[in-house]
């Protein structure tokens, strides 16, 4: 009987030092669903995202869609829920469509945390709304981020005359954040500014050249835009190009490709906002890690930008911030 009972206390032993082992050496999968997957920031979020994956032996799995619309991102949701991932980040593509369709996942038991856009109002469990659910919002302040654009647009005028923001869609609450910030800050400090009206380009390029120029040609005394994405800005920067005003109708970008240093050194773009997706996609990974393995994690976090001009792009401690291709 003695020797049955200390052979049960010895498996009790056994079975406490070996649970806590285990339980560190399951290997978590985490999968990053970008906004889409051919544009540089989600391709260098991925990056940062792959470097914390690496150090805290966890696997990255990232699906997204190949352009930036809750109609295609929405079947990869639901393939990556299927496939049951410890946890999933995701930039999704629109306030409210995106709502449900996460609320699966979280019904399923896998966390949420969103990185770059949020859903609702983006304050997360709060108990205070519908779309409370995700535990935690990594990403840049977008308010801060337009009301920096509209104050390097200022300057670059010499505070008058008519711009406008060339946007992606409304719904989409990084981009709604910048243009509200760009125009708080226009009405409050900028008097001699006229904002037109918004142009939105569906996140095609092409469709923001085109009308860069048609705004022009209404308005023939237009003296700047703010491209309120990657996609916007360097559409805007083409169209002004096309359009034969490159240096007299100045060009603010948000985001930074590669492709924005021939831009701000022929004098194309003013001033690029750099984001610091690889932060964002860092932070993400170890949120999500942290609250897997039972640690408590920030709401919200908060990353940073770099703003690039002429007199510092050469500098490798700004040009680092360039996204990867
Ligand atoms: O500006 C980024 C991102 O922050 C935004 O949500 C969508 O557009 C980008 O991916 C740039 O194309």
């Amino acid at each position: 009987k003695k020797i049955v009972a200390a052979l049960a206390a010895l498996a009790i032993c056994a079975a406490a030092l070996v649970t806590p082992a285990l339980a560190q050496d399951k290997k978590f999968t985490i999968a990053l669903i970008p906004g889409l997957t051919t544009d540089g920031f989600y391709i260098t979020m991925r990056k940062g995202a792959q470097a914390a994956a690496d150090a805290l032996g966890v696997t990255l799995v990232f699906q997204g869609a190949p352009d930036f619309n809750p109609v295609t991102q929405v079947p990869v949701l639901d393939a990556v829920i299927a496939k049951k991932p410890d946890a999933i980040l995701i930039a999704p593509t629109d306030k409210v469509q995106l709502v449900e369709p996460l609320r699966k996942a979280n019904d399923a038991g896998i966390p949420v945390i969103t990185v770059d856009t949020f859903i609702g109002s983006g304050v997360y469990q709060t108990g205070a709304g519908e779309a409370d659910f995700p535990l935690s919002y990594i990403a840049s302040d977008n308010v801060l981020g337009g009301e920096i654009a509209a104050r390097a647009l200022a300057k670059a005028i010499g505070d008058k005359g008519k711009v406008y923001v060339s946007n992606v869609k409304p719904g989409i609450s990084t981009t709604d954040q910048r243009e509200e910030g760009f125009k708080k800050e226009m009405a409050a400090n900028h008097p001699g500014i006229t904002v037109l009206e918004t142009q939105f380009n569906d996140n095609d390029a092409n469709k923001a050249a085109s009308q860069l120029q048609a705004v022009f040609a209404r308005n023939p005394d237009l003296v700047g835009v703010f491209g309120a994405n990657l996609f916007s800005a360097l559409g805007a920067a083409n169209g002004v190009q096309q359009a034969g005003q490159t240096g007299t109708v100045k060009v603010v970008a948000f985001d930074a490709p590669t492709s924005i240093v021939d831009n701000i050194n022929t004098g194309l773009v003013d001033v690029a906002i750099a984001q610091h997706p690889a932060e964002i996609g860092y932070f993400g990974v170890m949120s999500a890690y942290a609250h897997l393995t039972g640690q408590s994690i920030p709401v919200a976090v908060g990353t940073g930008f770099t703003i690039m001009d002429k007199a510092n792009i050469a500098d490798p401690n700004i040009s680092k911030y360039l996204y990867s291709e």
